[in-house]
């Protein structure tokens, strides 16, 4: 039980366990698919609108005063002193996450943050805090780009990093718009809520396995990967699979395959990470040579000149092939996220509770803290996933790890809003 002073000690004791638990099979059933247990939350769907509905109703019952849209499908619910006039701007903490997933991925991507936001709130209530500052838990909308293709689109709106006009043109794979999904064109940034924000801390369980080889349930992260997409678009010339000689054959699914490989290689090369796990390809039949292929690189590096030098040298190699194939390739970027270094001073608050005991690692995973980063203090704290497997149904988290988490963050919440 947290003390009525500060939260006592990193290991969470068994009521703190069952009450995460509690909390967690409300929403585990939400959007799950029965067959793989993957699930299916794309942003501004139905799973994650009954997402949201939960999210507000566990909110308003711990005592928040206002759960408020922001006009861009992210979700804020307010607890303590109202973010009040002027002079009180920049002082509120806002802790929270996502609740959408990729297509069958894991439940704790994303919702875990959440969760554990609302239970941190909940928990320093229930011992008897209040708040100095205004303290806030997000759910920010589309974080994986699984429907409109951008990632974190929510977290780029609220703070102008992506033009609200662009973004309502943005079509899901049935041809709906953004606008059409939300319901009119998104508001767009919102300089007037984030200026109310000082500080933004979000939990999330670890896409990796270094808690688990260094045995800490829960982590600190000191930054994230530079990091992108580029849509690969091949052109050949549609054709007979019968009757098309192969030296005859403008095949782009051949430089696209070449493209793949040369993406892994260039990578492995230079120590970053390539992925190209989307695809289309048109007619997309099976006895006809294709016209167009569709694919999307998605690059990570430790810098940013690591990262132009990969792509750059995926582009050279796809126009290489093309050449040979006789195809064309063309290659878009799509969204990129700059080096993101998180605020030290947060860091050491977040590693309070057991400052040995909080490893602080970097992460090649984008989240929505990394877009927050580029406009105030921003944290993120890690929690143990014993397969360090994610986006697939594979990826788990303890109940206790989960609890400990909520531990760390309730202990960084009193630290920057309790009394
Ligand atoms: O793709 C990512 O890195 C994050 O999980 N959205
Ligand atoms: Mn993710
Ligand atoms: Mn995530």
């Amino acid at each position: 039980m947290l003390s009525d002073s500060v939260v006592e000690g990193p290991l969470p004791n068994s009521r703190e366990v069952a009450e995460f638990r509690r909390l967690w099979d409300e929403i585990a059933p939400i959007g799950r698919d029965p067959g793989t247990g993957g699930y299916l939350r794309y942003g501004y769907t139905e799973p994650v609108r009954r997402l949201e509905e939960w999210f507000a109703a566990t909110a308003t019952g711990d005592g928040a005063h206002t759960v408020e849209p922001d006009g861009n499908g992210n979700l804020i619910a307010w607890y303590g002193p109202r973010p009040g006039p002027a002079e009180r701007a920049g002082d509120a903490v806002l802790l929270g996450s996502h609740l959408d997933s990729v297509p069958y991925g894991g439940g704790y991507d994303g919702p875990l943050g959440v969760v554990s936001a609302l239970l941190a709130v909940r928990a320093l209530r229930r011992a008897g805090r209040t708040f100095r500052r205004p303290v806030g838990v997000v759910a920010f909308a589309e974080e994986e780009g699984s429907r409109f293709g951008v990632p974190c689109l929510g977290s780029r709106l609220l703070t102008g990093a992506l033009d609200p006009q662009q973004a309502a043109a943005l079509t899901d794979r049935a041809g709906m718009t953004l606008a059409e999904a939300l319901g009119g064109t998104p508001a767009g940034a919102r300089p007037d809520l984030l200026a109310r924000i000082g500080v933004f801390v979000e939990l999330h369980v670890e896409q990796g396995r270094a808690l688990v080889d260094l045995g800490a349930p829960v982590g600190v992260a000191s930054g994230i990967w530079p990091h992108g997409r580029w849509r690969l678009d091949f052109t050949g010339e549609a054709n007979h699979a019968g009757t098309t000689r192969m030296a005859d054959r403008r095949d782009p699914i051949l430089t696209y395959a070449f493209t793949v490989l040369a993406a892994n290689k260039e990578a492995r090369q230079r120590g970053a990470h390539a992925t190209i796990g989307r695809v289309e390809v048109e007619p997309n039949a099976t006895n006809a040579v294709p016209a167009r292929v569709r694919g999307w690189l998605d690059a990570r590096a430790a810098d940013v000149e690591t990262l132009d030098a990969l792509v750059e040298a995926v582009r050279a190699k796809a126009a290489e092939r093309a050449a040979r194939d006789g195809t064309t390739v063309a290659v878009t970027r799509e969204s990129l996220t700059p080096s993101v270094t998180f605020d030290g001073g947060l860091i050491a608050a977040a590693r309070r509770l057991h400052a040995d005991g909080v490893p602080v690692l970097p992460t090649a995973a984008g989240h929505d803290a990394g877009i927050l980063a580029a406009h105030l203090p921003t944290a993120m704290l890690f929690v143990r996933n014993p397969t360090g497997v994610s986006h697939s149904p594979a990826e788990s988290a303890t109940d206790e790890d989960c609890a400990a988490g909520v531990r760390h963050l309730a202990a960084l919440l009193d630290d920057l809003a309790g009394r």
